[in-house]
């Protein structure tokens, strides 16, 4: 074997290790022995919040990624403000975590403690991993395996959420070093942003970009006169807007099909078609389905593994919104 081969087997023996090392406490199947109907009792929970409110599904997306960019897949996202607190959901980056979701957990973490061998015995980070499997999967994401045995974070501040979260004015370079700090690839950022094609936005955050920022690519023409009739200058600001102006309530792969057309939503969306470094991965994603779906859930699953909290690092809170 030459050199270079050589070279190559051992980096990807060590990525294997790395991998490897820093999953090992989650596994599928984790609560087989204490809670076994763990998955089914949470999707029947989170399928009737959906069925009662459908943005239930944007909101629990977003909110597995505001939790997992944020010290890790820990549910600190959920806790709540107390007078001497100021929690991560109160910093401004959240406004729009659509409280549909924190409360499809609430009702799912109700669901298992009314089954007396799952009461408080299942994090609120893995409901909430699993909710997200769940609410994808019913807007027509594959359904896919999760890893579980997170458990949920001892801290929540607000604070702690600055710089963390890319913002819908980042170009290429900096989204790819926000996913970068969570061990996450170009591709995982690529395939990840892929989840607006569901899910809205405030008009307020696309202002400035429709009526007229530089540096930001432009805007398809037909799209921009829609996003002023929808989003005029002096809009309430409480006004939503869908993000995937061509299939809004479809998780599947018009997201790129629409960047190629100039129609994505945020500059940080449209970024991805404009930058030669990612544009080959939209241009193959949207041409071929099978392909995002399966990178969009190989990185969901790798999301999940950001920052995961075991032994001393945490515990099983038995209200989702407040420290045991
Ligand atoms: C790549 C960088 C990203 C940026 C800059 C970004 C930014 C944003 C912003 C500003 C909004 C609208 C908030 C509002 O006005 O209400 C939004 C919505 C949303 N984002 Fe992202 N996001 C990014 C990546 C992601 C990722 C990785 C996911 C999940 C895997 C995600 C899921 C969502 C969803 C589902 C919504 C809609 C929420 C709803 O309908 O309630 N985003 N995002
Ligand atoms: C802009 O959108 C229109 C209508 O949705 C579409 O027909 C057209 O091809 C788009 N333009 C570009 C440059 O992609
Ligand atoms: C759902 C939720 O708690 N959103 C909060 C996010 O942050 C803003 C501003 O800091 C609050 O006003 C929201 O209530």
């Amino acid at each position: 074997m030459d050199a270079n081969k050589m070279n190559r087997l051992l980096l990807l023996l060590s990525l294997f290790l790395i991998l490897n090392i820093s999953s090992a406490q989650l596994r599928r199947n984790f609560y087989a022995g204490i809670c076994p109907d763990v998955e089914q009792i949470v999707k029947k929970a989170v399928e009737q919040k959906v069925q009662q409110a459908s943005i239930t599904v944007p909101a629990i997306l977003r909110l597995y990624f505001h939790d997992c960019f944020v010290n890790g897949c820990d549910a600190s996202v959920m806790i709540e403000s107390t007078n001497d607190n100021k929690a991560e959901k109160d910093h401004p980056d959240n406004l729009s975590l659509a409280g549909d979701g924190f409360d499809a957990i609430v009702k799912a973490k109700q669901a298992l403690d009314a089954v007396p061998n799952c009461r408080n015995k299942v994090s609120c980070a893995d409901i909430l991993t699993i909710a997200t499997r769940d609410v994808v999967n019913i807007v027509g994401a594959p359904r896919y395996e999760v890893e579980l045995g997170r458990l949920d974070g001892l801290s929540s501040t607000a604070a702690r959420v600055e710089g963390k979260l890319p913002q819908p004015t980042d170009d290429v370079d900096k989204l790819t070093s926000h996913f970068a700090k969570n061990g996450l690839s170009l591709d995982d950022m690529i395939a990840l942003s892929g989840a607006h094609t569901i899910g809205v936005a405030h008009c307020t955050k696309v202002l400035e970009r429709i009526y007229g920022v530089k540096e930001d690519p432009k805007i398809n023409a037909t799209y921009l006169a829609q996003l002023k009739e929808l989003c005029p200058r002096d809009v309430d600001p409480r006004r939503l807007v869908v993000m995937d102006p061509t299939t809004p309530g479809k998780f599947d792969n018009v997201y790129y099909k629409n960047l190629q057309q100039g129609k994505g939503f945020f500059k940080s969306d449209q970024v991805l078609f404009s930058d030669r470094r990612s544009k080959p991965t939209v241009n193959l994603w949207a041409s071929n389905e099978q392909l995002f779906n399966q990178a969009f859930v190989n990185s969901m699953i790798k999301l999940g593994r950001v920052g995961v909290k075991t032994g001393r690092d945490g515990n099983i809170r038995r209200d989702c919104e407040a420290f045991n």
